[in-house]
């Protein structure tokens, strides 16, 4: 009903929304993820290469995301044989208010960064439909996000992410690099034990 609100910076494209979720919807969120994870636990997902990432990662939704030395992609089930749960009301609320699209999430990747975990600079390019926007949520300690450019390489910007935070990339951003490159583990009281998660939502075919 409501005019959608208006982000409070846009960085490359991206758009910032500063704590789009007070406490208690991050608690609520919270609550939520503790339910997919208990459902889909966190597992740590391997590089082609064969290394270990160091963000722990699950899904919800009708695909998650998976690597093993087989590669990246998107998989109806988690890797030790379950389907994924569904993607929380809760989170599918944040879609519907800032995506802009007609088109529901297929994917809820969740991100869990422990103290010292990271994710270098890299492009999203495994889903097949470009058109749809991502939307990401922060929760817990802050994240430095680094954003870079279509291609690799060149000028980088950042920016700390606290918890509640959304950003949508769609259009051109939908293609940029971006990364984690360190959180400031213990920052946050939403997470007694430390450590931040990331949400991201996607459509993936
Ligand atoms: C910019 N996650 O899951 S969220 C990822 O904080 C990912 O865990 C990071 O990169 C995290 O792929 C960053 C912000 C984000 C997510 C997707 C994007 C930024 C993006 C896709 C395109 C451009
Ligand atoms: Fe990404």
């Amino acid at each position: 009903q409501s005019e959608p609100r208006a982000a409070d910076q846009v960085i490359r494209g991206i758009a910032l929304y500063r704590e789009f979720l007070d406490l208690p919807a991050q608690q609520e969120v919270l609550q939520a993820l503790r339910r997919v994870i208990a459902a889909a636990p966190l597992f740590h997902p391997q590089t082609q290469r064969g290394k270990q990432m160091t963000v722990r990662m699950t899904s919800a939704g009708k695909f998650g995301w998976v690597s093993d030395r087989r590669g990246y992609r998107y998989e109806p089930c988690h890797p030790a044989g379950m389907p994924w749960p569904p993607i929380p009301p809760a989170i599918l609320r944040i879609w519907n208010a800032l995506s802009g699209s007609d088109r529901q999430p297929e994917s809820c990747l969740v991100n869990f960064y422990g103290e010292g975990a990271r994710m270098g600079l890299h492009q999203d390019r495994d889903e097949k439909d470009m058109g749809a926007p991502v939307v990401s949520l922060s929760l817990g300690d802050e994240g430095l996000f680094r954003v870079g450019n279509l291609e690799r390489g060149g000028p980088t910007q950042s920016v700390w992410l606290h918890s509640g935070d959304v950003l949508v990339m769609g259009g051109a951003a939908r293609l940029t690099y971006h990364g984690i490159d360190r959180i400031r583990f213990g920052s946050s009281r939403l997470t007694p034990r430390g450590g931040r998660i990331n949400v991201t939502l996607r459509v993936v075919t």
